[in-house]
């Protein structure tokens, strides 16, 4: 696929909502999205579903399928997906199957494709050579006569702290499709340092994928993205419409992902309460924050625990989006007995500071297709980086924000923001991060260091569209 047929895909899109059948699904899932609005103000009681909670399979000789199929969307509502099967499961499944490994753990995957496409898959946040990364070079041809099938071997070990990753694809230009029609999925990482904590686990730890979705008249998720980028109508967590958890009063804790291709969300819980967010994308924080609103961009993930103890049997909490204005899980507290607290030692984990940075990177993220003023070419390298040193990079949003910025190979440490909100880091993006959110004209500086491997990476923008327009560089470790 052509730069110009991506976008001409983006401007026939924008053509039909004019012409009227997007704007007939934009209608649909508005009234059901209103329905959900009068359900929630009125007398009549929405139904909920039980959140689809992904089976959890070890990364060693798993099987990853990318194929066409359908999933249950929450009471028997089922919509066409682009999904992964794994291990010759059948249904799909949406979200994919949760990777559960240790540090240390070797990673034999193989990705088959039965798209009608090109596919590749990336794990985001892990940290592998340039051959496992996914990088759309790397791109498999879909399954056909000549290619019966049309496989990737990845072949990895684990060595990074325990954290929550993620996989999604990566093929040029054809990203934020995949990724929306369904293929994306947790990737845990856990270690001793971890294990010691004593965190809640087993059914006390929950994965959450947040997106969103637009559903055609058919319920069909549909992607009619705009070059400002794909906003579905409605959310969906771990794949569910209107989904419902029923929790103990317990300590709960929560592994979130924006697993959205463009939206942003604002999380906070009905109550007030407070969340105490202990992790992000790199792991463990030193210190635990109360906080009772997390901001999360594309890709961006938080570990928190949330105490329902001192809840009411019978009560419900919802977890919402304050800037869509959106109930996205509402937790069922159903249980008379109450839990053990949950004792966290200071510090929580240890994180040593990257400093005194020998080089300085200006990026400016320009309108929504470029960085530094070019749009992506597979061929090109941008700039070389040195193996083993400790850089400055400058990300600038020169508007058409957000964009959030991802960076393949490495993680990095937040170092200040200035313009929009400027100031300190967040709480949520102290430690190691491997994707930070700039808003319309702010800058932001982290320090960053690839010590792990040499090779061919990836910085972008992780907001989807303007990912597949073109927002994106390679670079090369030497
Ligand atoms: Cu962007």
């Amino acid at each position: 696929m052509k730069r110009r047929d991506f976008v001409s895909l983006v401007s026939a899109a924008m053509g039909t909502s004019i012409l009227g059948s997007c704007r007939k699904d934009w209608i649909e899932t508005e009234a059901l999205h209103e329905e959900m609005m009068t359900a929630r103000g009125g007398g009549t009681v929405l139904t909920r579903y039980p959140l689809k909670i992904p089976t959890v399979v070890s990364p060693s000789g798993l099987i990853l399928d990318s194929k066409l199929s359908t999933s249950d969307l929450g009471g028997g509502q089922f919509s066409n997906v682009w999904a992964y099967s794994y291990n010759g499961q059948i249904p799909v499944s949406f979200p994919g199957p949760t990777i559960r490994a240790n540090r240390g753990d070797n990673v034999t995957i193989q990705l088959q494709n039965h798209l009608p496409e090109e596919t590749i898959t990336h794990w985001h946040g892990m940290i592998v050579n340039h051959e496992n990364d996914g990088h759309p070079m790397h791109a498999i041809p879909p399954s056909s006569v000549a290619i019966p099938l049309s496989v990737l071997d990845y072949n990895y070990t684990i060595n990074q702290r325990a954290a929550l990753n993620w996989y999604h694809p990566h093929p040029h230009m054809l990203t934020g499709k995949q990724v929306y029609l369904g293929q994306a999925g947790a990737f845990i990482i856990n270690d001793a340092d971890e294990l010691a904590l004593g965190l809640p686990s087993g059914e006390y730890e929950v994965p959450l994928i947040i997106r969103d979705a637009t559903l055609d008249s058919a319920k069909n998720l549909s992607y009619k993205p705009s070059a400002g980028g794909m906003f579905g109508k409605i959310p969906l967590v771990n794949g569910t419409i209107s989904p419902y958890l029923a929790v103990k009063r317990a300590v709960y804790r929560f592994r979130i992902l924006n697993g959205a291709n463009s939206r942003v969300f604002g999380l906070a819980l009905s109550n007030g309460a407070t969340m105490k967010l202990i992790g992000n994308d790199g792991g463990l924080l030193t210190a635990a924050s109360d906080l009772t609103r997390i901001e999360m961009a594309n890709g961006e993930r938080t570990d928190v625990l949330i105490d329902f103890r001192s809840i009411l049997n019978g009560t419900n909490i919802m977890l919402r989006d304050l800037r869509a204005g959106w109930d996205l899980l509402e937790f069922r507290v159903n249980s008379a007995s109450e839990g053990s607290p949950v004792s966290l030692p200071a510090p929580l984990s240890t994180i040593i500071p990257l400093t005194g940075p020998v080089t300085t990177r200006e990026f400016s993220f320009d309108a929504m297709s470029k960085i530094n003023g070019k749009e992506y070419d597979m061929d090109r390298i941008d700039w070389t980086v040195p193996f083993g040193v400790t850089e400055r990079w400058r990300f600038k949003a020169n508007g058409n924000g957000p964009h959030p910025v991802h960076v393949h190979g490495a993680s990095f440490q937040v170092q200040s923001r200035t313009g929009g909100r400027g100031g300190l880091p967040f709480p949520w993006e102290l430690g190691w991060k491997d994707t930070v959110l700039l808003e319309d004209f702010e800058t932001v500086d982290v320090f960053i260091r690839f010590d792990a491997f040499r090779g061919k990476y990836l910085l972008h923008c992780h907001k989807l569209e303007h990912e597949d327009m073109g927002m994106m560089a390679n670079f090369e470790v030497i």
